[in-house]
Formats: C-alpha cells, sequence, structure tokens
C-alpha cells in the first residue's frame, strides 16, 4: 500500500496538507472513487427506485440492489433477504430493539449489555426494558476494558435473552468477546446483537464466524456517505419480525383497515431508499477491500504505536485502554492532568489537529472510568486514526500535545 497514492484519492487529504484528521472513529472522510459513484448514480440512472417500470427507475434499481449484494459478500450473509438498508447504525439497532425486542422479550428475562456500550447500544434496550418488563444488566469490564471470559460467563444466566455488545469500543479500541457471548446467549436460545459500527471499517467481518444474529453498522465511518447504514439479521429471524417503519415500498397489498408486507428484506425498508448512498457503499467496500484489511490495520498500527507510546511517555498524559497498543483499533484516548479535554480539543485545532473530546455518546462508561481510573473530569479526548494517517502526522500529534498545557498556562 502507498500512503502518498491513498492520501491523494481523499479530495479533503489531498487539499489541506498539515491539517491532521484523528478523529475517524467519528466519521471518516471519503475517497474520490466513493465521491464518483454517487455523482455517477445522479447523472445516469437516477429516478426512484423500486417503483418505476422505465430503464432509468430500473437502472436505479439495479444499482441499489447490487450495492446489497456486495454487502451480502462482505459480512458473510446467506443472501441478500439478510441485508436491510437503514440510515446509520442508530437506526439499525432500534429496529432490533423494536421489532425483536418488544415481541420476544418479557418479565422475567434479561437484556445484558457492557458498560462501555454507545448510547446508541444502551437507550434502545432501556426502551424495551421499560415496556416489557426485562431486566437490563451490564457488564463491566477490567481497568483496562478487558471482558474476562469469567466475568463474562458470570453475567450470564438462564434468563439472558439478548446480548447487546460492540465489537470493537468506540472509546478504548478494545475488541470484546462477541463470539463467547454469542454461544452463551444462543445456550438460552437469545439472540446476539453486535454493534459493529467501530469494528466494520477496521477489520473483517463475518457474521457467521462470530455467530451475530444481528449486525449494525454505519457507512460513513467506512468512507461510506452519511445516512446509509446497514443491518445484517439471519434470515429465520427477520421472517417472523413484524416491520419497524411502514408505510410505502413496504406492502405487499393494502385495504383500508389491513395489510400484508413486502418480501425481505424490503419488508423493513419502508419509503424511499437511500439508493446513492448503498452505491457510495458499495463504492466504499470495493476501496476497502482492494487494500485488504491486513493492510488497513497494519498501517493503522504503525500510527497508533507512535500515538500510544509517545502519550504513555509524558508524564501528565493519561492514556487509557489496554498497554497493548495493537489492542487498540487506532482509537487512543487519553487526558491531560489539569485539562479539561474540550481544552485539550480546541488548543489541538489550533495546532489543525482534529480529535474529539467529551464523553464520547458512552456516558456510563466515562462514570465507570472516573469511578474506577480517579479520572478528574467524567471526559476525555480522544484520536482516532485511520489507514490513511500517517506515522508523521502521529509525530506531529504528540508534538502538539506535549504544548497542551503551555496553552492553558501550566
Ligand atoms: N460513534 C463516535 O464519535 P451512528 O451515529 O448511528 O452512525 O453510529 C452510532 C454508533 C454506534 N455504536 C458505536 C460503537 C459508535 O461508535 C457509534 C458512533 C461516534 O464515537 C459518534 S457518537
Amino acid at each position: 500500500m502507498n500512503i502518498t497514492d491513498i492520501r491523494n484519492d481523499f479530495p479533503i487529504l489531498k487539499d489541506n496538507p498539515g491539517y491532521i484528521y484523528f478523529d475517524n472513529a467519528a466519521t471518516s472522510q471519503r475517497p474520490v472513487q466513493v465521491l464518483d459513484s454517487v455523482e455517477k448514480f445522479y447523472r445516469t440512472t437516477n429516478a426512484n427506485p423500486l417503483r418505476g417500470l422505465y430503464e432509468w427507475s430500473i437502472g436505479a434499481t439495479d444499482a441499489y440492489e447490487n450495492a446489497r449484494q456486495k454487502v451480502v459478500s462482505f459480512v458473510n450473509a446467506d443472501s441478500e433477504e439478510e441485508i436491510v438498508f437503514v440510515r446509520n447504525a442508530t437506526e439499525a439497532l432500534n429496529l432490533v430493539a423494536y421489532s425483536w425486542g418488544m415481541d420476544n422479550l418479557k418479565e422475567g428475562d434479561e437484556i445484558l449489555i457492557t458498560v462501555m456500550e454507545h448510547h446508541s447500544d444502551i437507550l434502545p434496550w432501556q426502551m424495551v426494558s421499560r415496556k416489557t418488563g426485562a431486566k437490563l444488566k451490564f457488564i463491566e469490564p477490567e481497568n483496562d476494558g478487558t471482558i474476562t471470559e469469567e466475568n463474562l460467563k458470570s453475567c450470564v444466566n438462564e434468563n439472558t435473552k439478548l446480548i447487546g455488545m460492540a465489537a470493537v469500543s468506540n472509546v478504548l479500541g478494545v475488541k470484546n468477546p462477541v463470539k463467547l457471548a454469542a454461544e452463551l446467549v444462543h445456550a438460552n436460545g437469545g439472540v446476539m446483537v453486535v454493534d459493529g459500527a467501530q469494528s466494520a471499517p477496521h477489520m473483517k467481518t463475518d457474521v457467521k464466524a462470530i455467530g451475530a444474529d444481528f449486525f449494525a453498522f454505519s457507512g460513513h465511518k467506512m468512507l461510506g456517505p452519511m445516512g446509509i447504514g446497514v443491518l445484517y439479521g439471519k434470515r429465520s429471524l427477520f421472517e417472523k419480525m413484524s416491520p419497524f417503519l411502514s408505510g410505502g415500498e413496504m406492502i405487499e397489498y393494502v385495504k383500508r383497515d389491513s395489510a400484508t408486507f413486502a418480501e425481505l428484506p424490503h419488508k423493513f425498508e419502508a419509503g424511499t431508499v437511500n439508493a446513492s448512498g448503498a452505491v457510495g457503499l458499495a463504492a466504499a467496500i470495493d476501496y476497502l477491500e482492494n487494500i485488504g484489511f491486513d493492510e488497513i490495520e497494519a498501517q493503522e498500527n504503525r500510527v497508533t504505536k507512535i500515538v500510544y507510546e509517545g502519550l504513555k511517555n509524558i508524564p501528565y498524559v493519561h492514556v487509557y485502554g489496554n498497554s497493548d497498543f495493537s489492542k487498540h483499533s487506532g482509537i487512543v484516548t487519553f487526558n491531560i492532568d489539569g485539562c479539561h479535554p474540550h481544552d485539550i480539543a480546541t488548543v489541538l485545532d489550533d495546532e489543525h489537529i482534529a480529535v474529539r473530546a467529551g464523553h464520547h455518546c458512552a456516558q456510563p462508561l466515562m462514570e465507570f472510568m472516573q469511578e474506577r481510573l480517579d479520572m478528574e473530569f467524567r471526559a476525555t479526548a480522544r484520536a482516532s486514526m485511520y489507514f490513511y494517517n500517517t506515522e508523521e502526522e502521529a509525530e506531529r500529534f504528540v508534538e502538539a500535545v506535549k504544548k497542551v498545557r503551555g496553552w492553558l498556562g501550566f
């Protein structure tokens, strides 16, 4: 992989030399191949897909369904019936909560999630718990974010009917034991919901190998457009679930007082679909697969090593998570003594460096970290790297962090 060639594919990186974008866990940048694919869709075959019987609409439908086929092989699903296009991971998780959780869980059942879930994988389960009476329980990791086998097993009992878990934490970058969790919940006849928002961009996704019943991810974190995401679901489960949203295109036949629904996956795709988004996502998948996840992870690790070790060596900087940089999935979360994370991000912005600061939509984890690790604030700064970031950027970043305290008057 030639990093210069890669960076040249990204107009925003090419046009802004010197700007360091380390907020990739929030959203990635897009290469020209993705931008062109979206433009080409609108320039050459734009029409409302799945409705028209004329050439352009049929072309738009083909483009949309070809993109779905691309996702089938990207996640190793069995068929296109198992791939539902949604807006983002948040919508995907809500779909599972409303369409599976509400109809299948009841008082006496338990929903098990981790304390490091993103709010999008907490609030839907709080809602299901409130409405069905199922109990919501949390797994607490070790101080470095690891969930041990023993800990996980001790949190599961015969009432555990759903486990929700991020494959990779958006704050600590740690990979969670989703495969083991799936085995444990399946033994109870329950379902495994994997939040793949932070794993899909960085590593090979294989829903069968991990035993996911549902797997949610967003296109915009993996080079695709905003507003397109995916919910993978096992066909046998999807078949029995009611639609989440209803309206146009998800029906078979509608009478004044009743309706029957379309076949999978369209049953879950009400209204005009985001065909250009799906086309852009397919182009993003092509781009990632062309480089290969081994190369992607290797470059992320080269950059993460410099950031992680550089920050670790600064005495007044606290770096969280695993002590092995290669277990961070490109994410380094940290604090600086006496400096609020918002101030850290603002000072770094002055150096033309973009990082995220705050609670990262993971407030229960922030609370946990504050208590366990004695954090000064219920917030952190987070540098999140992707394969187009360079070692030079990592070095400049570490030097910039060393200047933050000085800027803030220490
Ligand atoms: N995390 C971050 O900066 P959406 O917004 O639906 O595309 O993704 C939600 C989501 C779900 N799960 C995980 C693990 C995530 O990291 C995110 C998004 C971003 O960390 C924005 S808050």
